[in-house]
């Protein structure tokens, strides 16, 4: 009933020269899940002529605003001119080093999502949050920022990936039991709305533990940084999702 999705996440990495060996590479024999390819926002147009039939691309970020005097931005409208179908908003790099808060992530969500991009949102707590067992309570009010300001069936064109802050790039993955109980918290939270929803996970994820998160009942999928650089080791990534 839900497609899993893979959504690569290549950060600041990457050259046109990458990007020629990186499809060149990537094998999607076999794979049967949904992919995403989020480069920088350069190689957008040339990520999107190279993904197949399977393959959407996606933005890391994307501007609030819809046009006008906005230096270094780039707008949902230009995002979809470039065939991109999907941003990630609120990344937790996006939210600690570029003072990202959770009611301007929600701007950038309702910007994307009135444009007619599917919005990757990117929830996560700290690693001191979740010592202090606030995770869920952090969670929560990251979600709530949304509601607050969008309007109507918000979720049924919208991807969630929760990504604890803790396990990002840091080799540490969250077990799939605490992934599990989060992506089961968040989707409950959504209420009836929340069955259909796309959940993802991320921190970490590579080749060695997708199988294992992906036989959660509510993990979807996954937001790869790192090992989704390798274009081997993504499809096989992809290959565990579905
Ligand atoms: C989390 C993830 C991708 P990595 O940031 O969004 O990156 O897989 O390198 O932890």
């Amino acid at each position: 009933m839900r497609t899993p999705l893979v959504a690569a996440n290549w950060k600041m990495n990457g050259s046109r020269e990458f990007a020629e060996q990186f499809f060149a590479a990537f094998d999607m024999s076999g794979v049967g899940c949904q992919v995403v390819v989020c480069p920088p926002f350069p190689y957008l147009p040339l990520v999107a002529d190279k993904v197949g039939s399977g393959v959407s691309v996606g933005a890391q970020n994307l501007s609030q605003e819809a046009s006008g005097a906005y230096t270094g931005e780039v707008s949902a409208a230009m995002l979809l001119d470039w065939g991109v179908d999907y941003a990630i908003v609120g990344h937790s790099e996006r939210r600690s080093l570029y003072g990202e808060s959770s009611e301007l992530v929600a701007q950038k969500f309702v910007a994307a999502q009135s444009a007619g991009l599917i919005p990757i949102l990117c929830v996560g707590e700290t690693l001191a949050e979740r010592e202090s067992g606030r995770t869920l309570e952090v969670i929560a009010a990251q979600l709530q920022a949304v509601t607050d300001v969008a309007e109507g069936d918000i979720w049924a064109h919208a991807v969630i990936a929760y990504e604890p802050v803790w396990a990002i790039g840091t080799g540490k993955t969250a077990t799939p039991e605490q992934a599990q109980e989060v992506h089961r918290f968040i989707r409950e939270r959504l209420g009836e709305a929340g069955a259909p929803v796309r959940i993802l996970y991320g921190g970490s994820v590579k080749a060695g533990n997708a199988e294992a998160l992906f036989a959660q009942a509510d993990i979807d999928g996954a937001l790869v940084g790192g090992a989704s650089l390798d274009a081997e080791e993504f499809a096989r990534i992809c290959r565990a999702a579905g």
